[in-house]
């Protein structure tokens, strides 16, 4: 590793020795319907669940985003414009898979640039770190264990000017409230010469949608199920994992993909660090996860409701993806 490497953690102590998980888990088994926060799909396991869903035949998103990286990498980095240093924020890096692309390209065009991705799973941003050695090793590599907008607060002090990335349609997993709001308050940490480029997985036939998260292999059961495998070891919690299973259903009125864990039988699951048992009904759901798919007429209202704008458009051929250039 280089010394123009670091790695900051800005999960508070607290924070991380918890996670909020806790939390999470009282308020949302408590409830009917019961619930659970998908940001904790993430821990070392998940994020390797992730890593192998990725290269699914049925998802679609990253063979279609990492082709229009791939195909116009030259295209979105010039309209950004490159020939001052700037930073390269990648939020929700994860193995940064695709972004690797872009990397690839600035390094052979000698550009002036440090680049910062910025994870809610320390243990992932070390492998990167690892990888990003390797890979380019004069790379300078400004790592950031935080939530996004710590990690977007933190960059402030820096005036250098960015490109942020949020790629692989993770605004989806907000609902449109929250998603119009993320992209409310990014938009206020924007400088004039900042660019903000969005990664969205577009409305396109609900079967294809839905099969993408329903893999024939199951490796997405296994990522879904992985929450009660955390639970169990995180929590002191006993769940009988076999006993439930994953179902995952499109509403492409809302255009709204919700992922469940779903109990096949009458179980009450003990969870230790809370000192509470939650019972479950024959078939009763957890719902854990909502993955939104937007038009690009949508995207380009919430962009103008809070002064963004659009710069350029790029897609795929099959226009299933594209990633929105966006300008304050
Ligand atoms: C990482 C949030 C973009 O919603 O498509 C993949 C996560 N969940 N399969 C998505 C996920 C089930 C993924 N994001």
């Amino acid at each position: 590793i280089t010394s123009d490497t670091q790695l900051v953690n800005l999960l508070s102590e607290e924070v991380s020795a918890d996670s909020g998980l806790g939390q999470d888990v009282f308020q949302g088994l408590g409830k009917t319907p019961k619930k659970l926060s998908s940001r904790f799909f993430y821990d070392a396991k998940g994020s390797q669940l992730f890593q192998q869903i990725m290269k699914l035949p049925e998802y679609y998103l990253t063979k279609l985003e990492f082709s229009i990286l791939k195909e116009q990498r030259k295209e979105i980095l010039y309209a950004f414009g490159t020939q001052e240093p700037f930073q390269l924020v990648d939020l929700g890096a994860g193995d940064a898979y695709k972004t690797k692309l872009l990397l690839q390209e600035l390094v052979a065009q000698k550009t002036d640039f440090t680049f910062v991705p910025v994870d809610i799973s320390p243990e992932q941003l070390k492998e990167l770190l690892e990888d990003l050695s390797l890979r380019f090793p004069s790379l300078p590599v400004t790592a950031l264990a935080a939530e996004y907008f710590t990690g977007l607060q933190w960059l402030q002090k820096h005036s250098a000017r960015k490109l942020i990335l949020f790629l692989g349609s993770n605004l989806g997993n907000f609902n449109p409230d929250d998603a119009q709001e993320f992209l409310c308050q990014l938009r206020k940490l924007l400088q004039p010469q900042d660019r903000f480029l969005l990664g969205i997985d577009l409305r396109k036939d609900p079967e294809k949608i839905r099969q993408a998260y329903d893999d024939a292999a199951g490796v997405t059961a296994a990522f879904n199920l992985n929450l009660l495998h955390r639970i169990n070891k995180e929590l002191q919690a006993n769940f009988e994992v076999d006993q439930f299973q994953h179902f995952a259903e499109y509403d492409p009125v809302g255009g709204t993909m919700r992922s469940y864990l779903v109990s096949k039988q009458a179980q009450e699951v003990y969870v230790g660090a809370l000192d509470q048992t939650f019972s479950f009904e024959p078939w009763e759901t957890i719902h854990t996860e909502n993955s939104y798919k937007y038009s690009l007429r949508q995207i380009k209202e919430m962009a103008l409701t809070c002064g963004l704008a659009i710069d350029d458009i790029f897609t795929d051929h099959s226009h299933c993806f594209a990633n929105v250039l966006l300008r304050p």
